[in-house]
Formats: structure tokens, C-alpha cells, sequence
């Protein structure tokens, strides 16, 4: 194993329901009648990508109206008032990482293996989200940094990961992705990249065949994983464990 590669949103940080606020908010702020509750956003989330979800979205509710032709510009003005939302919501440390997340980049940063960001979210939202946790400078933690910025096809596309792959200059096999939902998973394995998946509760009911691992969260010394999943003494994934599975020993999840 050779890089990880981080998925963004639900991974690194359970942000869906502040990009939902976010929307509403927008939604609100610009006159629109919309709102998703959590279950219509969980039907949503299946459209990756902000700018996608509002056209799918308003296709769906307006056929007519969603494929008008300023369809585009208001998306993208209604999409922009969100993305200042979500901002004001997860930056200044406003949603913390999950757990693992902050203990695993620290002991891959000292075992020098490299790390990567694959996300279809837009890139702002990674600043707002991730310069409190890992201070001003944390995109000098990271090898390659994909997102809707670089890559213009979403999950479950494998773009963004092909993309990470080529500025990594490794091979898919070598690397390992950590996802949260079944669009990331299914990106990560159209690419040949093996994932392990911490699902939250948007993406509990979604499948996830064929993933090396489905942890509820990778754990830490304060927040262990329950010891059904993790054996007697790996209570949270460090990189050994990463590695184990990586090499194909699941043993640990029999
Ligand atoms: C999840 C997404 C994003 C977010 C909203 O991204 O699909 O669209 O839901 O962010 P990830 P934007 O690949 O990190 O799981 O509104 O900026 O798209
Ligand atoms: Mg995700």
C-alpha cells in the first residue's frame, strides 16, 4: 500500500447535513419553495455533485421549468448562496473530523506515505471544512488534491480517482480509498483503487459489495470501533490495519 486516498464529504467529516442546511438556506435566501428533509436529501445524495442534485432536483419537481434555458445561471447563483452557507456552518472548526481521521493523516504523514483527496465536492468547501482541524497548511499534507474544481464528471464516474491516480503516478492496486457511500465506492473500484467504507447515516442503506472493509467510523483510543468488527486488539484501524486489509487479511472481520 502505497497512498491512501480520502474521500471529503461523510468521510473525512459527517458534512451532509450541513450541506442540507446549506441548500435550504439558499433555497430560502433566494425565494425558492424548496426544502429537503433528510429523507428526500438521502434520496438526493445519489446525485453527487451540488450543481447536479439542484438540476435533478428541479427536473424532477418542474420538468418543464428545470430545462429551461436559465436553468443554468440560477443554479449556479443558487449554488453559490449554498456554498457561503455551508461555509459559515463547518468553517472555524465548525464540524470536527470523524474519528481516526486527524490520527491516521498524522501517523501516515510520520510513516511518509503519501495521501491524497478525492472529492466531488467544490473546492471552497474544503478550506471552510478543513483549515481549522488541520490548520492553514493543510493542503501541504496531501499529495494530490482532486475535486469538482479539477474534475468535471462526478461519482460514480472514476474520473476524480483517475485523476488522483495519474498526479500520484501510482498504480490503482497500490493505493487504498477510504469512501462513506455507494458512488464513492463504486468510483474507487471503476478505477481498480480496494476501498474501505465508513458509511454514516445517509449512506447506511446504500451497498457496499466488494469493499475490502464496512466500519462504522475507523476509530480511536477515545472512540474505539466495537469489538465485534475490530478483534481483540485493533480497536481502531491504524495504518498496520490498513495495510493487513489492503494485503487481503480480513481476518479480523470474521
Ligand atoms: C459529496 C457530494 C457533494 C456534496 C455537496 O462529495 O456529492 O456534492 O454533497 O457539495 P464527496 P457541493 O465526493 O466528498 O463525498 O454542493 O459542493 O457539490
Ligand atoms: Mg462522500
Amino acid at each position: 500500500m502505497q497512498a491512501l486516498i480520502f474521500d471529503v464529504d461523510g468521510t473525512l467529516a459527517d458534512t451532509e447535513t450541513a450541506h442540507r442546511e446549506a441548500f435550504n438556506a439558499a433555497f430560502a435566501e433566494t425565494g425558492l419553495d424548496w426544502h429537503w428533509d433528510e429523507a428526500l436529501y438521502t434520496r438526493l445524495l445519489k446525485v453527487a455533485g451540488g450543481k447536479e442534485r439542484l438540476l435533478h432536483y428541479w427536473r424532477m419537481v418542474d420538468p418543464e421549468e428545470g430545462c429551461g434555458s436559465q436553468v443554468k445561471a440560477t443554479i449556479d447563483a443558487v449554488h453559490a448562496i449554498k456554498t457561503r452557507h455551508y461555509a459559515a456552518r463547518v468553517g472555524a472548526g465548525g464540524l470536527p473530523l470523524r474519528p481516526g481521521i486527524a490520527r491516521l493523516l498524522d501517523e501516515a504523514a510520520r510513516a511518509g506515505l503519501p495521501l491524497a483527496i478525492a472529492t466531488t465536492t467544490t473546492p471552497a468547501n474544503l478550506d471552510a471544512l478543513l483549515e481549522a482541524p488541520l490548520g492553514a497548511g493543510w493542503r501541504g499534507r496531501f499529495a494530490a488534491i482532486c475535486d469538482a474544481g479539477t474534475t468535471a464528471v462526478k461519482k460514480p464516474a472514476p474520473d476524480v480517482y483517475l485523476a488522483v491516480l495519474q498526479r500520484l503516478g501510482l498504480e490503482p492496486g497500490a493505493c487504498l480509498a477510504i469512501e462513506d457511500s455507494e458512488n464513492g465506492l463504486r468510483a474507487a473500484q471503476a478505477a481498480g483503487i480496494p476501498a474501505v467504507v465508513t458509511p454514516t447515516a445517509y449512506s447506511a442503506q446504500d451497498r457496499f459489495d466488494d469493499a475490502l472493509m464496512v466500519l462504522p467510523h475507523l476509530g480511536d483510543p477515545d472512540q474505539p470501533m466495537p469489538r465485534h468488527l475490530a478483534g481483540a486488539d485493533h480497536r481502531w484501524a491504524d495504518l498496520a490495519a490498513l495495510r493487513r486489509w489492503h494485503r487481503g487479511d480480513l481476518s479480523e472481520a470474521r
